[in-house]
């Protein structure tokens, strides 16, 4: 068995106390902002790090993202150039899963409209259309969107997919692309974004790209959910979709700005359901047995798995 390995753990956004103790009942754990320019350090396993403390450590062998997403790191001008490890986990995916699949079942099940009833006791059906005739459309087909277009596809619904490169997947109509990014909309009816934040991604869910989904449906109108990152989007563009009738209503996990300010008038929006940042949580029972197999891994001199391609950005 390797010899223990020292690992830097910095985590900025909320209390790594659980990482903390998962990490250092079989490892040396040094807990920024201790630490910098520890030759004795090893591996650094971080969630919005403070920018420029990696680049000190001289002996670093690679970074382990607390998150799928890495933009958080690759932020960071000063990241040094050793392996980046991003997370790709059952226990996580199953999480994003549940998430998408219940979004998704409340806007095509109409929940927003029985929620409103209920209090005036109002008894009404509205008309229902069946799963088959709606269309769901997943913008990044990664770990995330191909598990939720699975499940989506085990519901009945159409599944269509979006992403940089060309894919098949059984049942899915896949298109690729910025230049099949408005076809792929327009045969859309839930958009749903799981892509990961990069220069090519960011802002792109925008008040044009909301008005080429389809409202021509059983539903009365087009639907947005996001799980990727709030960057993608642009919150003022969602609340003016949403008043001019763009889109009907939408699933919101996260946002421009994290926490959501109180200003924002998106809390307060009728047609806007709100969660924080909590689609898919990463666990650390879960991740940190992953991470220590990785450094072991990586210390018998095989190779790392899930490592983030840094030119694409994710
Ligand atoms: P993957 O890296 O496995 O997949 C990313 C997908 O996005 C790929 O299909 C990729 O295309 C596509 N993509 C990337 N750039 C573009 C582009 N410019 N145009 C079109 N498609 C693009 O990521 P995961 O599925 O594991 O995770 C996705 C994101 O979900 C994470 O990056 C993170 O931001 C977010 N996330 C959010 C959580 C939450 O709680 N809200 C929890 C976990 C993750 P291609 O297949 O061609 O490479
Ligand atoms: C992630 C996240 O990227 O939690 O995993 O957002």
């Amino acid at each position: 068995m390797p010899g223990p390995n020292r690992i830097l753990l910095a985590i900025q956004g909320f209390h790594p106390h659980r990482w903390y103790e998962l990490l250092s009942a079989s490892r040396p754990v040094t807990l920024e902002p201790d630490g910098p320019a520890d030759p004795s350090i090893d591996y650094a396993v971080v969630w919005k790090h403070r920018p420029g403390v990696l680049a000190s450590l001289p002996n670093l062998k690679a970074i382990f993202s607390i998150g799928a997403g890495v933009d958080h790191i690759l932020n960071d001008p000063a990241v040094p150039d050793v392996p980046i490890v991003r997370v790709v986990a059952q226990n996580l995916t199953q999480y994003m899963v549940e998430y998408v699949v219940w979004r998704v079942l409340d806007h095509h099940r109409q929940g927003a409209l029985y929620r409103t009833q209920q209090p005036r006791k109002i008894w009404h059906e509205p008309l229902q259309p069946p799963a088959d005739e709606i269309a769901v459309g997943i913008m990044g087909l990664g770990q995330l969107g191909r598990a939720a277009a699975k499940a989506l596809l085990a519901l009945g619904f159409k599944v269509n997919g979006w992403s940089r490169t060309a894919h098949t997947m059984e049942g899915v109509a896949i298109w690729h692309g910025e230049n099949e990014l408005t076809p792929f909309l327009n045969a859309t009816d839930i958009l749903v974004a799981l892509l990961p934040l990069t220069p090519a991604t960011r802002g792109i869910v925008d008040y044009s790209l909301l008005g080429k989904l389809n409202r021509e449906n059983g539903l009365g109108g087009a639907f947005f959910v996001n799980a990727g990152r709030g960057q993608l989007q642009k919150d003022a563009d969602i609340a003016r979709a949403l008043d001019d009738g763009l889109i009907k209503e939408a699933s919101l996990d996260v946002f421009e700005t994290e926490p959501l300010p109180e200003t924002s008038p998106l809390w307060t929006h009728p047609k806007v359901f709100v969660t924080p940042h909590s689609a898919a949580s990463s666990d650390p029972v879960h991740l940190v047995p992953l991470m220590l197999e990785q450094m072991d891994a990586l210390e018998r001199g095989e190779r790392l798995t899930n490592i983030v391609d840094r030119k694409a950005g994710y």
